[in-house]
């Protein structure tokens, strides 16, 4: 590929679904961290479109199993516009976050976009959480743990509506990488809506590497792939600049590779990272790994190799 590839990165500095403050700091940590000199590394042309703006965060309890949900919708509905702008003038968006939920906006605008030009989606998700409770389900009413049941058409009218179609995507195009933590009612939601995870234990009997050929398998070059990142999927002795650690992640080579069989396959086109809060981390230096981490996402590696291609042609 010689194209000059196009990003905007777009910050969106709140913590609005998350129980633990700090994720609003995150878009500038990961611009102190380099991110547009990494890119620009690469031959990427990067512009950065700052911040967008929304409802500040007033701690307030869970209202009916939702905490701050007016605040998320409106959180989301910015977000959504703001990426399917940047996908509808062929721009590769990477949103900052800003806590999980969302998501919600940035995959429901990477979705319609899928539909106006025709292609199909394939989500990695990376996550020590699967994100997939319902107000029922969640034991905290933090909107961050529910995303992916919101992008399945499983939440509150107005989060499952944003994008025009509902569900917003189905269960078939997701594939969970990394997950540890998944609340008891969860599991079960998880099982009956037969998402694909690829939890811990299997990579840790099949390796990275094969859980990576797996959750890319099928692809084609009609394929639009987002990578929904995490930043608690990585094990918190790499990553503890995050609200929701869980021991027992991958470690910084398995997350290395992960990233590369992704950038192998060329059809990244969408990124979230998502979830860093620099209220946690240690002089920055989870947001450094992210950054090192993205770099890999847009295709640098240790030596010159040949493009192994998991794409079907
Ligand atoms: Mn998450």
């Amino acid at each position: 590929m010689t194209e000059l590839r196009a990003v905007s990165l777009i910050g969106a500095p709140t913590d609005i679904g998350a129980g633990t403050r700090g994720a609003s700091m995150g878009p500038e940590a990961i611009r102190i961290a380099n991110l547009v000199g990494a890119l620009k590394g690469q031959d990427v042309d990067v512009l950065d479109r700052g911040n967008l703006n929304g409802p500040f965060n007033p701690g307030l309890s869970p209202i009916n199993g939702f905490r701050h949900l007016q605040e998320v919708v409106e959180w989301n509905r910015t977000v959504h516009e703001a990426v399917y702008a940047e996908l509808k003038e062929q721009r590769l968006p990477i949103l900052l976050g800003g806590d999980h939920c969302l998501g919600i906006g940035s995959i429901s605008a990477v979705a319609r976009h899928c539909r106006d030009v025709n292609k199909k989606l394939r989500i990695i998700w990376l996550d020590a959480h699967a994100d997939f409770n319902t107000s029922e389900l969640t034991p905290s009413g933090n909107i961050h743990g529910m995303p992916v049941a919101c992008l399945c058409g499983f939440g509150p009218k107005e989060l499952v509506e944003i994008g025009g179609h509902v569900p917003a995507i189905s269960p078939k195009w997701i594939r969970q990488i990394g997950i540890r933590s998944v609340d008891a009612g969860e599991k079960k939601f998880v099982h009956d809506q037969d998402l694909d995870v690829f939890d811990m234990r299997f990579i840790d009997e099949m390796g990275m590497r094969h859980t990576m050929e797996l959750a890319l398998a099928g692809l084609d070059q009609n394929t639009h792939l987002h990578v929904s990142f995490d930043v608690d999927f990585l094990d918190p002795n790499i990553a503890p600049g995050v609200g929701t650690t869980i021991y027992g992640g991958p470690t910084y080579r398995e997350a290395q590779l992960c990233m590369e069989m992704i950038a192998d396959t060329g059809l990244m086109a969408s990124l979230d990272v998502m979830e860093l809060n620099p209220a946690l981390d240690v002089r920055n230096k989870t947001a450094e790994i992210a950054v090192d981490l993205i770099d890999s996402l847009f295709g640098k590696s240790t030596l010159m190799r040949r493009q192994k291609s998991y794409v079907e042609n």
